[in-house]
């Protein structure tokens, strides 16, 4: 019989934004728990994903690029890094090897009293002669262990993941061997439609995208039916959202409506209503509508 006692533990993911911590987090779990586009800023909340292996369960916590707040939303972003360092039982900073300006946000990692890991991903976007000198840079950063990285590819990420759970208490199975996420269903199916949105959009009508979910009414035993505002932020914007003919609200309706099929394993009828909401980043009502709310 093996004695070897269970082990466990939380791993928070910080770093600037659009390194790839989503992308790496997904990679760990085997699925997509969080929404992953080239836009900076696309991950908003603190989100946990689960990976469970023989004998060791890691519960990532992803988080949202660590930048210097412009909006309210911005703020309540950066609140919920801070709140991701607390308690955690190791961190995994992330640098984007192709933008060595990455690791200028490490400070507050390395100050955090537990074991620490850097990725250095996008292995697989620099040269052999331009990651050399940048991994010898930052095996002098303070770090345990350095790790270059592809989460697109699934370079290294045995090693990194080997290395964490070396590191990980004695400790219970937090969740169970089924569940990759702490977010509802209805939170992951407005962040699929967010997703679709900022990866057809361009320029700085990304950044005012917010979804909220209406309804989702079930008809049949495989058929749903689901309704969600987009909001953005001026007229110019929601006439570039809904397209020409409507042709791009269709475009992002039809990859969402795909995704969300898949999640939730039945047919899905999606009506999605363009709203425009003037500097809805800045006003508490609109935060918490969109869930956006600091926790107690
Ligand atoms: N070439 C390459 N691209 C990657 C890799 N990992 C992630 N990306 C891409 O980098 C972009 C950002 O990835 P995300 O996982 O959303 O990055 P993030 O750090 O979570 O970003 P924020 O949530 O905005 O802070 C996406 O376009 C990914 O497809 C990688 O290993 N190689
Ligand atoms: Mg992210």
């Amino acid at each position: 019989m093996d004695n070897k006692a269970f082990r466990s533990g939380f791993v928070a993911i910080l770093g600037a934004p659009n390194v790839g911590k989503s992308s790496i987090m997904n990679r760990f779990v085997g699925e997509k728990v969080a929404i992953v586009s080239n836009r900076p800023q696309t991950t908003r909340t603190k989100i946990l994903g689960v990976a469970s292996r023989e004998g060791v369960q890691v519960v990532f916590v992803d988080t949202p690029g660590i930048h210097r707040p412009r909006t309210r939303l911005g703020e309540y972003m950066m609140s919920t890094v801070k709140e991701a360092e607390e308690g955690v039982d190791a961190v995994l900073f992330v640098v984007d090897a192709t933008r060595p300006g990455t690791m200028d946000s490490m400070g507050e990692a390395l100050k955090m009293n537990c074991p620490k890991f850097l990725a250095v991903n996008k292995m697989d976007a620099v040269k052999a002669d331009a990651l050399m000198p940048l991994l010898q840079k930052l095996n002098d950063a303070g770090f345990d262990e350095v790790v270059p990285v592809s989460a697109l590819r699934g370079k290294n990420m045995d090693t990194l993941w080997d290395l964490i759970c070396e590191k990980m208490p004695e400790g219970p199975k937090y969740f169970p061997d089924d569940m990759m996420t702490d977010q509802p269903e209805q939170v992951m199916c407005a962040e699929i439609i967010r997703e679709k949105a900022l990866r057809s959009l361009s320029e700085e009508v990304p950044h005012g995208i917010g979804v909220e979910m209406l309804a989702m009414n079930k008809l049949s035993e495989d058929l749903m039916e689901i309704h969600a505002n987009v909001y953005c932020e001026k007229e110019s914007h929601k006439s570039i959202i809904i397209g020409k003919h409507a042709s791009m609200l269709k475009k992002i309706g039809t990859e969402a409506r795909q995704d969300i099929e898949r999640l939730i394993g039945m047919r899905v009828m999606l009506q999605l209503w363009v709203k425009v909401r003037e500097d809805w980043r800045n006003k508490t009502g609109d935060l918490k509508t969109l869930g956006y709310v600091k926790e107690d």
